[in-house]
């Protein structure tokens, strides 16, 4: 072959495998809620290493619980021209007006973990959540099933008042036990979604339920709440996860550790990687103009003792919950 074919074959192949040109690097702001929880803190990781996975540029912005921060946050990202928002709504109402400046730049918003009112379905692109009210669902089906006819005073440790996640959980929740007339919520009051929080209230349940000895179950919408139960629990002479029932949603690796130890009984996983298929969404989008549907929807998975809490566990480690 003469060299100057074999030098256009090479010149060719070339051209052929040469990356096109490269997309501009996306960069993307995350209004994080804060850390109350292993999950959260589970999540702000993955959500970094799902951004460099796709050479994204993340900025997150730790609001410490507070709506005001989220939104000072927001408008900065309006300011700095980015490319697109994530947002985790510590609250589901008052986002209308920050929302639209967003959309008033083009700049399309994502909504990470929980939701906002209904009313607000237009200000945002799509929502990486979970379904709440299942989670809840689920949770009080085991508990169902689990107590059988036996009558269970329940008490209820809630997520942070507004929450879109603290609603839905409570919702799905009373649904699923209201088929069983043996089993109710005597007591029912918000942890914050924290473990020190979960421990404080759960230690009013067990004084104002004559030493917990009224108590059949705990339920509680995250189970860092449920890890601060279960010890005000042990340090009342109570035995968690025997003489009191516990159910709980995330799935984080010390609830696995509680339920090998015989202290908890169930949870309802979670994912943490909101991120992955919100910047999936998004890079379709800006590439092909693909528009996503208005919920991606994670799975609810329950867990027991039944469920290979050792394998669970494992698979959690380094995700940094
Ligand atoms: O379950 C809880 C947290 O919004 C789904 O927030 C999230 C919840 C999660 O702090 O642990």
């Amino acid at each position: 072959m003469a060299l100057k074919t074999i030098l256009l074959g090479l010149a060719l192949t070339t051209a052929l495998v040469a990356p096109p040109a490269m997309a501009a690097q996306l960069t993307v702001g995350f209004s994080q809620i804060g850390s109350e929880s292993g999950w959260r803190a589970a999540e702000t990781t993955v959500s970094k290493s799902e951004a460099s996975k796709r050479t994204v540029n993340l900025k997150i912005a730790d609001a410490q619980q507070k709506q005001e921060n989220q939104i000072k946050a927001i408008r900065s990202f309006v300011a700095q021209g980015v490319d697109a928002i994530f947002l985790a709504p510590v609250v589901s109402t008052g986002w209308e007006a920050v929302l639209k400046e967003a959309k008033e730049a083009k700049i399309p918003v994502i909504l990470l973990d929980r939701d906002i009112d209904p009313s607000g379905k237009d200000l945002y692109l799509t929502a990486v959540t979970s379904d709440s009210v299942h989670e809840g669902e689920v949770a009080g089906d085991w508990l169902a099933k689990t107590v059988g006819d036996k009558q269970c005073n329940v008490v209820e440790l809630q997520g942070t008042v507004g929450a879109s996640v603290a609603t839905n959980r409570k919702k799905g929740f009373d649904t699923a036990i209201a088929k069983h007339a043996n089993i109710k919520i005597v007591r029912s009051q918000t942890g914050d979604f924290t473990r020190a929080k979960g421990k404080e209230v759960m230690e009013s349940f067990i004084k104002a339920e004559g030493g917990g000895k009224t108590i059949c179950a705990v339920y509680a919408h995250n189970d860092d709440m449920m890890v601060g139960a279960i010890q005000a629990m042990k340090e009342a002479g109570l035995k968690p996860g025997k003489d009191i029932l516990t159910v709980s949603i995330d799935a984080v690796p010390d609830i696995f550790k509680a339920i090998m130890a015989g202290e908890a009984n169930a949870t309802v996983e979670l994912t943490p990687n909101m991120a992955g298929p919100a910047l999936d969404a998004l890079i379709a989008y800006k590439d092909k103009g693909t528009e996503p549907p208005k919920w991606i929807q994670t799975e609810s998975k329950l867990y027991t003792a039944a469920d290979n809490p050792q394998g669970a566990y494992d698979s959690k480690k380094g995700l940094g919950y």
